[in-house]
């Protein structure tokens, strides 16, 4: 199980301290949402942000690029220090082309899905990927509501991967609240991207909720035969 903080939701006044207090409370990822006003109607980082943040933590840097034709930003993304770029598969015009440049470069490639992509668009892509990252909202915004329909797309995905034997992390983002995490563990979900719903939720602490979140993935997450 991996919870990866989305860093959007963080204390933007004070994120060097917030990086410090994720760390001790134990999240695996730090999820960057990177967002260019065109493919998603919201701005926000670029890889300055990246690369000013790198020196202070050792956690794995999960990049979320929400930008049209990633391929002409990823050696920026790569050098500022990222360990995993994830791309959407509608922003690309050459989606494995991409993906094979994020390798390349050295780091884990990820492809993401917005709710109404249908699965098929991975169909050639599977061997070039390192982690799939379903979208449960549209992106563009944190504390958006869960569109149901994404759930059964985790289980449908997930079946695909363990009957194909892929070792590729399913991650999901948007709305992962404690009860919609214990969800979407139950349906296949392994990396859990954490936002105003759960980590950094209003009234508890950044090691409460981590706690919560990694419980509730827990409670959801399916016994596999053979494991005890
Ligand atoms: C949304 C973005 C996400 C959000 C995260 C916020 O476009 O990709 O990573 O930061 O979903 O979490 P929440 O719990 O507010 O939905
Ligand atoms: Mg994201």
């Amino acid at each position: 199980m991996i919870i990866s903080a989305s860093l959007m939701c963080a204390d933007l006044t004070r994120l060097g301290e917030d990086i410090a207090e994720l760390e001790a409370a134990g999240v695996d990822w730090l999820h960057f949402d990177i967002m260019d006003g065109h493919f998603v109607p919201n701005l926000t980082f670029g890889p300055d942000l990246v690369r000013n943040l790198r020196p202070i933590t050792k956690l794995p840097f999960d990049v979320h690029l929400m930008i049209e034709e990633p391929i002409r930003h990823l050696d920026r993304f790569r050098e500022a220090g990222s360990d995993i770029i994830v791309v959407h598969a509608e922003a690309c015009g050459h989606l494995q082309r991409t993906l094979a440049a994020i390798r390349d470069l050295g780091a884990q490639a990820g492809v993401a899905l917005n709710p109404s992509t249908p699965l098929s668009a991975l169909d050639y892509v599977l061997g070039d990927v390192d982690l799939i990252l379903l979208m449960t909202v549209n992106p563009g915004y944190a504390g958006q509501k869960l569109i149901p329909s994404t759930i059964p797309k985790i289980a449908e995905l997930a079946e695909r991967l363990a009957r194909e034997k892929r070792s590729i992390h399913l991650q999901v983002d948007g709305n992962v609240s404690f009860e919609n995490a214990r969800t979407m563990a139950a349906n296949g979900a392994n990396c859990f991207v954490a936002g105003s719903s759960s980590v950094f939720a209003e009234g508890m602490t950044r090691a409460e909720g981590t706690r919560r979140l990694r419980e509730a993935v827990l409670a959801g997450t399916p016994t596999r035969q053979g494991s005890y």
